[in-house]
């Protein structure tokens, strides 16, 4: 039998039965998946897996295998030195984002946007908090991810601005909600299922950040149709599985200078004759997007 993954804790997943019905907690055959070696969860919400229920014990079962992904959201997971999926099969990855608290860090976006690039999965940026204001430097990063391509967009769960919006360009989606804690994922979820009732937390004071409410992901029906991931926040997207000198093609804004540095293998970092370095000091490159590149590119050397 087919059944997608709910979610997955201790080893023990939830699948949902193609079609409907009754989740089944399973474990998984013989311990581990063959396309799973080294990495830091065997499934993840959204993946398609076959199983077999178990006829002694309703509502129990055991996985057999995992269908190939259509494509994934991942990170670097430091601790555990292995990728780690955050979900599978997405129609789109919407990185939320905050103006002020916690703050805005378009780093942390531009991260996304490279690893929904690696997985092949669309991204959408969401903008929530609306409601806190926008200030100049915050429009200016996200009027220059409109410029390069990146399809940006704003609301507030708190006030519902843009929600309906959202809820549109959502239906019959197998969506995820991806980003830092206490950016408004939950509660964005919350306004749109209210019976699927995910915890929320209020912002550190003292930090300004969020208490990592969220503990694991899990997939949930949109009633309008489709399917929405929540995912816990995560502080650190680190990149992996990318070739330093492949890492350019993550960055839209280069690529009218490839093929125009004085040498082939130019890493755009301090070689002299580099198109993209003249660019940049022409302001036809974002200086902080740039600054995410080198520092992505020193990770990728040292990783
Ligand atoms: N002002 C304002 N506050 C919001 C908005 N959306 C969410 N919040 C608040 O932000 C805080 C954090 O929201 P959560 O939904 O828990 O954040 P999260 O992204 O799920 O966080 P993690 O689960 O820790 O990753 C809560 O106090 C929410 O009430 C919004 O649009 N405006
Ligand atoms: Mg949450
Ligand atoms: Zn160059």
């Amino acid at each position: 039998m087919k059944g997608t993954v709910l979610f997955g804790m201790n080893n023990i997943f939830k699948i949902e039965p193609e079609g409907g019905g009754e989740p089944l907690e399973c474990r998984i055959k013989g311990k581990i998946l063959k396309d799973s070696i080294g990495a830091y969860n065997p499934l993840a919400p959204g993946d398609f897996v076959e199983y077999e229920a178990d006829e002694n014990h309703p509502g129990k079962g055991m996985i057999l295998s995992r269908h190939d992904r259509m494509n994934y959201f991942s990170r670097w997971n430091k601790k555990r030195k292995a990728p780690q999926t955050l979900a599978a099969n997405l129609d789109l990855l919407i990185c939320v984002t905050s103006p002020q608290l916690p703050p805005f860090r378009p780093r942390f976006i531009d991260r996304a946007l490279i690893s929904a690039e690696r997985g092949g999965v669309p991204v959408m940026i969401l903008m929530n908090k609306t409601d806190q204001g926008i200030d100049e430097a915050v429009k200016d990063r996200l009027d220059n991810f409109s410029g390069l391509g990146f399809e940006v967009k704003f609301c507030s769960a708190k006030s519902g601005e843009g929600i309906k919006e959202l809820e549109d360009r959502i239906r019959d989606h197998q969506v995820a909600f991806i980003g830092q804690s206490g950016v408004g994922k939950s509660t964005i979820l919350n306004m749109i299922e209210p019976q699927v009732n995910q915890r929320t937390a209020e912002i550190s004071s003292k930090y300004s950040r969020g208490k990592h409410t969220t503990c694991y992901s899990i997939l949930v029906d949109n009633s309008a149709g489709g399917t929405i991931i929540d995912t816990p926040g995560v502080r650190e997207l680190l990149l992996y599985d990318i070739e330093e000198m492949e890492l350019q093609e993550y960055f839209p804004e280069m690529e009218p200078y490839f093929g125009q540095c004085s040498f082939n293998s130019c890493t755009h970092v301090h070689e002299p004759g580099c198109a993209v370095l003249a660019a940049l000091d022409e302001n036809k490159i974002h200086y902080d997007r740039y600054e995410s590149y080198l520092r992505i590119m020193e990770e990728l050397k040292n990783g």
